[in-house]
């Protein structure tokens, strides 16, 4: 694992993130941090993906697109309806050229964390937990139980997580990216 000047990147994100978004990615990364100790994985590697999960989160859905044609990024229609879902494949861009992580497995992790995806890394689950259940978070429902799963039963705690995320966005117009829908249709499977 590379070494990261933590504080250096923490101002930086202060800086281009809104105080709500920066909260939340601070609660992200302590509760990677946790979650990397539970499962006795590696804490860095937990910490950088928490950190720069959402830092393309304040990109203008215009200048998400053209991100992706100049670095031939494939954009889904689902993305193409709702660009805001690029954040996660941009974070690992803004990662990667502006933070200057290197390490392919923190740079998935970003990559994937909002849709997840079927065959999911350690790391990548973590991350993806973390973004759900972050002390923060207060809106979704069965969060206590979310929480409890976290640290005892991974693979359910992402079914249960996909099955809320999937029932909440059927009561809303958005539109619902397969990638969601085939992590899911996998988790189901696994538990
Ligand atoms: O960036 P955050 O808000 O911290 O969290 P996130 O990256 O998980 O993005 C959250 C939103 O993404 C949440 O409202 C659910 C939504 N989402 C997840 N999968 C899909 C989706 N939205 C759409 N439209 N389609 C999906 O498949
Ligand atoms: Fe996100
Ligand atoms: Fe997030």
């Amino acid at each position: 694992m590379e070494q990261f000047k933590w504080s250096k990147i923490e101002q930086e994100l202060r800086d281009v993130l809104k105080p709500g978004r920066f909260r939340h990615t601070m609660g992200v990364t302590y509760t990677a941090c946790a979650l990397a100790m539970c499962y006795g994985t590696d804490m860095d590697q937990a910490r950088a993906a928490g950190l720069l999960h959402d830092a393309a989160k304040y990109i203008p859905p215009k200048k998400k697109l053209q991100m992706c044609s100049e670095r031939n990024i494939p954009v889904s229609e689902a993305e193409m309806q709702n660009p805001e879902l690029l954040h996660a494949k941009l974070g690992a861009v803004v990662a990667e050229e502006d933070y200057g992580v290197k390490d392919p497995e923190v740079l998935e992790a970003i990559r994937c964390h909002t849709t997840g995806k079927p065959d999911m890394s350690i790391l990548d689950k973590i991350l993806f937990i973390s973004d759900y259940i972050e002390p923060n978070r207060d809106k979704a429902p069965h969060l206590q139980e979310i929480r409890r799963l976290a640290f005892t039963d991974p693979d359910d705690c992402i079914r249960k997580i996909l099955e809320d995320t999937l029932s909440y966005l059927s009561t809303t117009s958005s539109v619902i990216d397969p990638m969601t829908q085939q992590t899911y249709d996998t988790y189901l499977k696994t538990v």
